[in-house]
């Protein structure tokens, strides 16, 4: 909540929780996954590998190529996740890149690359749990690619029905992995209607508990973005925060 809706509160996570915000930039968070992962291989951290999440639209940038580059040299323990829903806003895939697929572009950075079906939640919980395992063992990153499809509009200015069929979007509703996977648990008797109420209403509170903490009222630290661009204070950022409180001040006196 703190996040979509541009307070800095949302950018800082608790210490137990190493998920960093998401990234407008594209591919900008891939250079900084392989920092992360280098850094923690050079701490002696056995267990940590890092986990890069992005689309297709990602893989034409070149901090995507950066990245898997330095990955590679460095034999960092990062798992780049491709998840190619075959769009970047109106821009088809075929029209991002020459390859055939996303994966195999890891044969040229020198690791391992895999395509798997996006869809099914087992083939991708598989997919990364092998990447995961090579990393730990020391083996270096790994590109995985689920192929998906973007059933909504890329955002509210979106109008998809102006670059991709009816038939085509009732094609792929058929693979919905949510259903998919809820029909494959049923099957196994692991899930039923009962169980999809109590996680919906759980769900709903826990949204429901998220609004009504966003919007009550608190103290708004303006400066708060300066606090978090280093770990530590810089003095060319420390100047800034000056300069923008000064002018902050004399807005506000205008008003
Ligand atoms: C460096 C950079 N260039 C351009 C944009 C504008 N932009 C936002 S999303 C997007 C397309 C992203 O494609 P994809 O990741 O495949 O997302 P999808 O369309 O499937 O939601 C572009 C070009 C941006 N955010 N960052």
């Amino acid at each position: 909540m703190f996040h979509i809706n541009g307070h800095e509160e949302g950018n800082i996570n608790p210490a137990s929780d190493r998920t960093l915000p998401v990234s407008i930039i594209l591919a900008s968070q891939l250079p900084h996954a392989v920092g992360l992962a280098y850094g923690s291989k050079l701490k002696g951290e056995k267990d940590t590998v890092a986990l890069a999440v992005f689309g297709d639209g990602s893989t034409s940038e070149g901090d995507f190529h950066e990245a898997l580059n330095f990955a590679s040299v460095l034999n960092a323990p990062v798992v780049f996740l491709c998840q190619n829903n075959q769009f970047a806003i109106s821009t088809p895939l075929e029209m991002q890149t020459g390859s055939g697929t996303i994966a195999q572009k890891a044969i040229a950075y020198g690791m391992q690359g895999i395509q798997v079906d996006g869809n099914d939640a087992l083939a991708v919980y598989q997919a990364v749990k092998d990447a995961v395992d090579r990393a730990r063992a020391g083996e270096g990153p790994s590109l995985i690619e689920a192929v998906t499809f973007r059933m909504a509009m890329h955002t509210t200015a979106d109008d998809p029905t102006r670059y991709r069929s009816d038939d085509l979007v009732k094609k792929w509703e058929k693979k919905d992995p949510l259903m998919r996977f809820r029909i494959y648990l049923e099957r196994k008797g692991l899930w039923d209607d009962k169980k999809q109420e109590k996680l919906e209403a759980g769900i709903k509170e826990d949204i429901d508990n998220a609004v009504t903490e966003f919007e009550t009222a608190r103290q708004i630290k303006n400066d708060a973005p300066f606090d978090y661009v280093f770990g530590t204070r810089v003095d060319l950022i420390e100047a800034q925060r000056k300069r923008f409180l000064m002018d902050l001040e004399k807005e506000v006196g205008h008003e």
